[in-house]
């Protein structure tokens, strides 16, 4: 194991034994930067169907009560379920997802969460934040428990507000953060100085640890830029119970099982529109 020290002191990086270089490397990167991506994972097709997707989603999470949850003004965030969209088995099935998520949370890491943002013509700066308090297992012996993957729909243009993330802050105890999850304005100097803004275009995947902090940036332009989000996590880690994903019996009867082993939801008769829980992210970010 090699270590890397970093304001909060030494960081061992645990890359498997036997490791091939690409899985070194991703778990370097997600060790030290906190952020990786891999470029055109997919076509530009597929991309597309995945925009097309996740607008009729939105459009009907829009239509009821709390089937959107605002994270500021003209930004949204709304969980689905896999069957909504017909890349999902290709995504949690690409030899990338799968190694990288392998490597991280071991071989019986869990996929705990679905779900997209929109930030649409209008969207401000977020609050710098991390996704969730870190967890203890985190803090005390330097493990990460969860990964966040991201697929965009769009080609991310400068204008778009592209997504903003500080290296090396995944460690960064959360002294003074609100809720454990928004560093204090005094802090923000340090963040704007590590910060990375990505550009990601269609087909691209990238995965972060969802505690390196981060916020979407100011969208001044006309389009919006839906990004997928993919949540994994180590057994144990504890998301799934915030998340309210599940499938249909017919959908998990034709998975293969190499995808079921990393299904924890529950396998219903008839799927429920899902209701968007109030959050801290929601009321910390400004609702829309
Ligand atoms: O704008 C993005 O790409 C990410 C938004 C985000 O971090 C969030 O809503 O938690
Ligand atoms: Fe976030």
């Amino acid at each position: 194991m090699t270590d890397v020290t970093n304001a909060q002191g030494s960081v061992s990086i645990p890359v498997p034994a036997g490791a091939d270089d690409e899985t070194a490397a991703a778990v370097t990167g997600l060790y030290t930067d906190g952020v990786i991506g891999l470029k055109s994972a997919f076509s530009r097709e597929w991309a597309a169907r995945l925009g097309e997707d996740i607008d009729i989603a939105f459009k009907e999470a829009l239509s009821r009560p709390n089937g959107a949850v605002g994270r500021g003004p003209k930004r949204y965030y709304v969980e689905i379920h896999p069957e909504q969209l017909r890349g999902w088995l290709e995504l949690v099935d690409h030899p990338w997802a799968r190694k990288v998520s392998e490597a991280v949370l071991g071989p019986d890491y869990q996929i705990v969460e679905l779900g997209f943002d929109v930030p649409g013509p209008g969207a401000m700066n977020q609050p710098w934040h991390r996704d969730f308090p870190m967890p203890e297992e985190t803090r005390l012996n330097k493990r990460l428990t969860s990964l966040a993957f991201n697929a965009t729909a769009v080609d991310t243009e400068e204008d778009m507000g592209p997504f903003e993330i500080a290296p090396g802050t995944q460690w960064d105890l959360p002294d003074g953060f609100e809720h454990e999850m928004f560093p204090p304005k005094s802090a923000y100097d340090r963040y704007e100085a590590l910060a990375v803004r990505k550009y990601p275009k269609q087909g691209d995947i990238s995965a972060r640890s969802a505690l390196t902090i981060h916020r979407g940036t100011k969208n001044q332009s006309q389009k919006s830029r839906p990004v997928l989000v993919l949540g994994m996590d180590a057994p144990g880690a504890g998301n799934a119970e915030h998340h309210d994903m599940a499938v249909t019996k017919d959908f998990y009867e034709q998975l293969p099982q190499r995808v079921r082993d990393h299904l924890v939801c529950p396998v219903v008769d008839e799927l429920t529109p899902i209701t968007q829980k109030h959050s801290i992210e929601g009321l910390m970010m400004g609702e829309a």
